[in-house]
C-alpha cells in the first residue's frame, strides 16, 4: 500500500501510536509509515521469503514481539509453521516493530510482508519507494529463518557464532534455561562435528547454576525422553468444535491423501527376537557407557539396510508424472516418531555406512530433538524407506501406509514373550515381534517383498550373521 507523505500526515491522526506523536489514538490497520512527528529512520517491510520445499504458505504460530518493541538483528520475531517444519524468523534490522501483518494463527503467504520495522539508521528520510518496496529476497534473508520446532532462544552473539560456523541453530540442543542455546552449546556442537576437544570455554554468559555441560557422551541418555507421553487428559465438551487443519496435521492430510492413490501390497510375518534380546542386553551396558541408549530400533534399521542392498527396488522413489523410478544410493531410513508435535518421520541418513552403534547415536539425537520439538528440515526430508515402531507404544499389528514418493514401509508391533516350539520341538519362551510390510504394488511384486522380509527376519533372528555383512 502506497502512502504519500501528506496522506500519511493526515493518516497519522488515526493510526499513529509512535512515541512522541500527539495523537495516540490507536489503531487502524496501517502504521504511519512516514509519520514526520517522530521520524527516526526508514521503515522496512520484511517479507516472508521462500523457505524451500515448495512451501507457499505458513501458519503464524507465535509472535515473540509486539508493535512498539525494540529489536536487534537476529532477535527472534516469530515462529511460523509450514506443513513440513517450523521456522523461527529473526530480525534483519535493528529498530522498532511498527506493524505485524498477521495475528497468531493466521496464514501468512511466502513473498508477502510479515512485519514492518522502523530501522535505526538516523534521521534520513526514506523515499516512498524505499518504504513500500520490499527488499528482494536474498541469501541473507534466509539466514533469518531457522527451521526448528519451537522458538530458539539465543543471544545475537550466539546466533552470530552459529552463523559464522555455518551451524543451524535448529540442530543444536540448548542446555540453558528453557532450552536456551548457549555459546558452549555451539562450541560443543562444533566439537562433535569436527572431533575437536574443547578448550575450557572462555564464555561465561551461563547462569552460575547452569554450568555448561562438558562434552560427555554419557550425558545423552539422561536427556532422552524417559517414556512416551502418558494418557492424554480427558476432554468433556458441551459443543462441537470445528477448526482448520494446520501445520503438520495439514501435511499429514496431504501426504496420506496422496498415499491413498498407491495400490498397497501387504505382507505380515513374525520374527523371533530371542537371540537379539540376549545380544542387546549384552551390548546395552557397553553402549550406555559410551553415552548411547541402545534400543531394538538400531538393529531393525541396520537389518533393513542390509536387506535393501539386496533389494534396491524397495529403496526407491517413484515419480508418477514421468513414470520414472529412481533407485536411491543412500539408505535414509525414516522412523515414525511420536513427538511433542505429533507424528513426524525423521530419517537416519546413510544407514548403509553406519554401524549399529552409530545408528543408535543418531536415533538418540533425533529423539532428543523430537521430544523438544526441534527436528529440522534436514532431519525430516530425504527419507528413502520407513519403519514405524508402533510396538513401543503397545500395538501388536498395524497396517502401515506408504509415505510417497517412497515405495515401502514396515510397521513393527510389540515384542511379546510367547510360547513357541524350538528346532528340537521343545516348548520355549520366545520374544516374538510381528512385522507388517506395505509395498507399492505398481513397482514391487509380492515375491520381492516377501524375500526382503525373509532376509530381514534372518538377520534379526541370527543377529551375529549381521557381523558378516557389516562394512
Ligand atoms: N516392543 C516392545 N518394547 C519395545 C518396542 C517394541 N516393539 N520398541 C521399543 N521397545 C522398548 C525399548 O526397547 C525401550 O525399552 P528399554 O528402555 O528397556 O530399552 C522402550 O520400549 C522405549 O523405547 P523408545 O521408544 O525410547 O526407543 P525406540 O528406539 O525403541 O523407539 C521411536 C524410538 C522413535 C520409534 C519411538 O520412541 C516412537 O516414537 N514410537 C512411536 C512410533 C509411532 O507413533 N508409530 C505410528 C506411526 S503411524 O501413525
Amino acid at each position: 500500500m502506497l502512502f504519500r507523505r501528506l496522506e500519511t500526515c493526515f493518516l497519522h491522526r488515526f493510526v499513529c501510536c509512535r512515541a512522541g506523536c500527539q495523537d495516540k489514538e490507536p489503531l487502524l490497520v496501517f502504521s504511519p509509515l512516514l509519520c514526520p512527528v517522530a521520524w527516526s529512520g526508514p521503515i522496512m517491510q520484511f517479507k516472508l521469503s521462500d523457505i524451500g520445499e515448495g512451501i507457499m504458505e505458513v501458519v503464524v504460530k507465535e509472535w515473540y514481539v509486539k508493535e512498539g518493541d525494540k529489536v536487534s538483528q537476529f532477535d527472534s520475531i516469530c515462529e511460523v509453521q509450514s506443513d513440513k517444519a517450523s521456522v523461527t524468523i529473526t530480525s534483519r534490522y535493528d529498530g522498532v516493530i511498527r506493524r505485524l501483518h498477521y495475528a497468531a494463527d493466521d496464514t501468512a503467504l511466502v513473498g508477502k510482508p510479515l512485519v514492518d520495522i522502523e530501522t535505526d539508521t538516523g534521521p534520513e528520510v526514506a523515499q516512498e519507494e524505499d518504504v513500500v518496496e520490499t527488499p528482494a529476497m536474498s541469501r541473507e534473508e534466509h539466514t533469518h529463518q531457522e527451521i526448528k520446532g519451537h522458538k530458539t532462544q539465543a543471544t545475537p552473539a550466539v546466533r552470530r557464532l552459529a552463523l559464522e560456523n555455518n551451524i543451524k541453530l535448529s540442530e543444536v540442543v540448548g542446555t540453558g534455561k528453557d532450552g536456551r542455546i548457549l555459546k558452549e552449546d555451539i562450541l560443543n556442537f562444533l566439537a562433535k562435528q569436527t572431533g575437536a576437544i574443547l578448550p575450557p570455554s572462555p564464555f561465561h554468559e551461563t547462569r552460575e547454576s547452569q554450568r555448561p555441560k562438558e562434552v560427555q557422551p554419557a550425558s545423552l541418555p539422561a536427556s532422552l525422553p524417559a517414556s512416551l507421553p502418558a494418557r492424554p487428559q480427558p476432554v468433556l465438551s458441551s459443543q462441537d468444535v470445528t477448526e482448520p487443519l494446520k501445520g503438520f496435521h495439514r501435511a499429514m492430510m496431504k501426504t496420506m491423501t496422496a498415499a491413498l492413490k498407491i495400490p498397497h501390497f501387504g505382507l505380515c510375518d513374525e520374527v523371533d527376537l530371542s537371540r537379539l534380546a540376549a545380544l542387546r542386553s549384552d551390548l546395552r551396558g557397553i553402549s550406555e557407557a559410551r553415552g548411547v541408549k541402545l534400543s531394538y530400533m538400531p538393529f531393525f534399521i541396520k537389518a533393513a539396510s542390509l536387506g535393501l542392498l539386496h533389494f534396491p527396488v524397495l529403496n526407491a522413489s517413484l515419480d508418477e508424472a514421468s513414470q520414472n523410478i529412481t533407485y536411491k544410493a543412500a539408505h535414509n531410513i525414516g522412523l515414525a516418531m511420536d513427538t511433542s508435535q505429533g507424528l513426524l518421520v525423521p530419517n537416519v541418513k546413510n544407514v548403509q555406512l553406519l554401524s549399529v552403534f552409530e545408528i543408535a547415536r543418531e536415533l538418540n539425537r533425533l529423539q532428543v530433538l523430537g521430544s523438544s520439538g526441534q527436528l529440522g528440515t534436514s532431519d525430516l526430508t530425504g527419507g528413502t524407506f520407513t519403519l514405524s515402531n508402533i510396538g513401543s507404544i503397545g500395538g501388536t499389528y498395524a497396517k502401515p501406509v506408504i509415505l510417497p514418493p517412497e515405495v515401502a514401509i514396515g510397521a513393527l508391533g510389540k515384542i511379546q514373550i510367547l510360547p513357541r516350539f524350538d528346532s528340537n520341538g521343545e516348548l520355549v519362551k520366545a520374544h516374538i515381534l510381528n512385522v507388517s510390510w506395505s509395498a507399492d504394488h505398481r513397482v514391487i511384486d509380492g515375491a520381492t517383498m516377501c524375500r526382503f522380509s525373509n532376509l530381514w527376519r534372518q538377520y534379526l533372528e541370527n543377529p551375529a550373521s549381521m557381523v558378516l555383512d557389516l562394512k
